[in-house]
């Protein structure tokens, strides 16, 4: 069964409340992006803002660590209300069963990101360990980014070595997901759908209706 999980950086942060309880009723989840101005250009989210909005949020949410050095800022989100901690492959690949673990050990869900350009080899490996993959269907850093179309047959290969392998963890895509994207995201096989600017809060001035529009497009696919 699919889940729709909103980006919060997308949101309009004057009208934070207003806007976080029409979701809560709407969404299935959250997705929390940090950047470090390094591992990508932008910064949004930090540790004590996550601490500050967690008690509104009444669906689970999950951390994208779009950073360098995951190991050295994880400790923070790990104290957060987080159910996944999602890392780059990218940058761990010197430590990822260390980190992995270290995730599991204070009972939360380990995520992998994979960039656009970046090969599934690393599967073979971790694909028993993980909960969820994620993959960029833009590349990380900022939100209203073009599709990048490759990424179908990425998500059908990761489909089909689930299956091959017998193995349960959800398939999640990140980047340009909306209404012209999801039909074949679907097909391909994705389980958790962000949405952000041009699948949510640009469908609608009304919240409301942006949510209960993309909900009924889901429900016709
Ligand atoms: C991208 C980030 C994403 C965006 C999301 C925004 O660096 O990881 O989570 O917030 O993709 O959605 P959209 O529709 O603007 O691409
Ligand atoms: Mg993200």
């Amino acid at each position: 069964m699919y889940q729709l999980s909103v980006s919060l950086q997308c949101m309009d942060f004057k009208r934070f409340p207003e806007q976080i309880s029409v979701l809560n009723k709407y969404m299935d989840r959250y997705h929390i992006d940090i950047f470090d101005g390094n591992y990508v250009p932008n910064i949004v989210f930090g540790p004590e803002i996550i601490e500050n909005i967690e008690t509104e949020l009444t669906l689970p949410f999950d951390i994208h660590l779009a950073v360098n050095k995951p190991d050295v800022v994880i400790e923070s989100f790990l104290k957060s209300k987080a159910d996944t901690i999602c890392m780059h492959i990218e940058t761990v690949n010197h430590q990822f069963f260390r980190i992995s673990d270290r995730i599991v050990q204070v009972g939360k869900k380990v995520g992998v990101v994979l960039n656009p350009i970046t090969g599934l080899e690393s599967l073979d490996y971790i694909g028993w360990v993980i909960d969820r993959i994620t993959i960029m269907t833009v590349d990380p850093g900022f939100t209203g980014q073009k599709f990048i179309y490759p990424m179908l047959k990425k998500i059908d290969k990761v489909r089909s070595f689930r299956e091959n392998n017998n193995l349960s963890f959800q398939i999640e895509v990140d980047g340009a997901v909306n209404r012209e994207t999801i039909p074949d995201l679907f097909r391909a096989g994705a389980d958790i759908y962000i949405l952000g600017t041009s699948g949510l809060f640009k469908i609608d001035e009304n919240l409301e209706i942006a949510c209960t529009t993309i909900r009924n497009f889901f429900q016709n696919l």
